[in-house]
């Protein structure tokens, strides 16, 4: 083998029941380190200088559903405090930031007939700053938090959403496509269509299961693929950014070695992380998706596959509609066959697997993050071979402690296993993994677990008004590899 490990064996504490070793390899020259964080976890300022109304905004202050009864209407109170923001990036030494617009702080209605100057002047602000401070702007369209009119009209499960959202993207390439060079449409649409139905939740209605989350993903998949399309004709040859959609995956760790869990395990990262990558390399859903929705929807006495069909134009124009794989990585599950039993259509059911936890993996404190580094490299070299060897970035990965622990050990640790898996992924499996990015910057709003939860490399201190950041250990550790380019001391050349 042609690079040596140190063997830095870890067991810094009790808590660690696993050890194990850290690359003592070189990141490449050209990887780029960044951190990220979305508009409505950060900016605060939920009704101020114009914004409309989002669906969190709604979600928020009139149901009862968020673990501490916490809104992110200031938050972290970036609105106000953005230099904060670019002076502990800028402490961090990264080379991007990752952070999303607001779609209702450009677009307060949700459409294109009134643009909110107050919005439009924030994000410059924030982008110009970003770049003084030699700190490429990454920029999200839309992080979660739709504009609640087109909540109201359905969301995504409302083809028409996907032309809306086509409008936003030709409006913030016009406004900041000048200096945004990297651009991600939407964030984890798994996540909203599938995960947490938001949008069934927001409307207090029950939509149909088993439908909403593949209509759903298909108007994401139409928007995205529109968007992606308009920028070549539009804006490619003036502004020469690059675009993706950032999908998040878990690795599916076969539970045992026989053939069916095998099986279970390739359906579910087809059914995952396939639903919206595969459309995108090879211009329609995995088969295995295709096959297994319409057999279960006959078996369950639809006369129609719940999995709906792309046009031949929409499969030409999703096919390519992407400049590199983004990928938000956290963890891994167990993945066991259940193809015996058809349960109730919905998604998740879909894939014909059960899932649960390794006992002997690290636990965190959101239940469904636990340690496995692992499986973060086998994600990769399973992308790398399904995908045809595309560039990966990693747009999210992160760790969840406590509120107010500082020295944050667990962080650490996951980072630098983490980390060390990717390495090994770049120099033993030839992986095309081109940037990391660490989830979050700093502590900020959880969705459903409010601030019981917490992410960040900076500790925010939000009973302070000035909503204080101070940096954990984390943050030390994290600035020495992006200057080091190394997770050890001393690192192989
Ligand atoms: C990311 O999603 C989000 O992009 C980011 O905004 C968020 O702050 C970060 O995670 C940390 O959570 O509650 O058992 O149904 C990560 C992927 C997918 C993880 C949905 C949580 C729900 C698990 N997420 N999943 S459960």
């Amino acid at each position: 083998m042609l690079y040596s490990w140190l063997t830095v064996v870890l067991c810094l504490s009790l808590k660690w029941v696993s050890c194990y070793e850290v690359s003592n390899l070189t990141f490449p020259d050209s990887f780029l380190f960044g951190s990220a964080t979305s508009a409505y976890q950060i900016e605060g300022a939920w009704n101020e200088s114009g914004k409309g109304i989002s669906r969190w905004d709604y979600i928020t202050h009139s149901m009862k559903i968020v673990l501490d009864g916490s809104n992110g209407d200031v938050a972290c109170d970036s609105y106000h405090k953005y230099k904060d923001d670019i002076a502990i990036l800028k402490e961090l030494g990264v080379n991007y930031y990752r952070f999303s617009i607001a779609w209702t702080r450009i677009l307060p209605d949700g459409f294109t007939n009134d643009i909110n100057q107050d919005g439009v002047d924030y994000y410059n602000n924030l982008i110009d700053g970003l770049i003084e401070a030699e700190i490429q702007p990454w920029v999200t369209m839309y992080h979660w938090d739709i504009p609640q009119v087109l909540n109201y009209i359905g969301d995504f499960n409302n083809p028409n959403t996907s032309d809306y959202m086509v409008y936003y993207a030709d409006t913030l390439f016009s406004l900041f496509g000048d200096r945004v060079k990297t651009w991600i449409t939407i964030n984890e649409p798994i996540t909203f269509c599938a995960h947490y139905p938001l949008g069934s939740l927001a409307l207090g209605a029950v939509l149909p299961p088993g439908i909403t989350e593949y209509l759903c993903g298909h108007n994401v998949l139409r928007a995205h693929a529109k968007i992606y399309d308009l920028y070549q004709r539009k804006y490619k040859e003036s502004q020469s950014g690059r675009i993706s959609i950032a999908l998040s995956a878990e690795y599916a760790e076969p539970a045992t070695d026989s053939a069916a869990d095998l099986e279970a395990s390739e359906r579910k990262l087809l059914f995952d992380f396939g639903w919206f990558a595969y459309p995108l390399v090879y211009g329609n859903y995995p088969s295995v998706m295709i096959d297994t929705i319409r057999n279960l929807s006959s078996l369950q006495g639809y006369p129609f596959s719940r999995l709906p069909t792309f046009t031949l134009e929409e499969r030409l124009l999703l096919k390519g509609a992407y400049d590199f794989i983004a990928l938000n990585h956290y963890t891994t599950s167990l993945t066991a066959d259940a193809s015996a039993d058809v349960k109730s259509p919905n998604f998740l059911n879909d894939a014909l697997v059960n899932q649960y936890k390794d006992s002997s993996w690290e636990t965190s404190s959101a239940s469904w993050l636990t340690v496995y580094p692992e499986g973060f490299r086998k994600l990769l070299v399973y992308i790398k071979k399904t995908y045809n060897n595309p560039e990966i970035v990693i747009t999210e990965n992160g760790y969840a402690d406590d509120p107010g622990v500082l020295n944050d050990e667990g962080r650490i640790n996951y980072i630098k296993s983490y980390l060390s898996q990717l390495l090994k992924a770049i120099y033993e499996d030839g992986v095309n993994v081109t940037a990391y990015t660490a989830w979050s910057l700093m502590d900020n709003f959880e969705w459903y677990n409010g601030f019981t939860v917490r992410f960040g490399l900076y500790n925010v201190d939000f009973d302070s008004p000035n909503k204080t950041r101070t940096a954990k250990e984390s943050a030390s550790y994290y600035r020495n590899i992006i200057e080091t380019r190394c997770l050890v001391d001393v690192c192989e050349e």
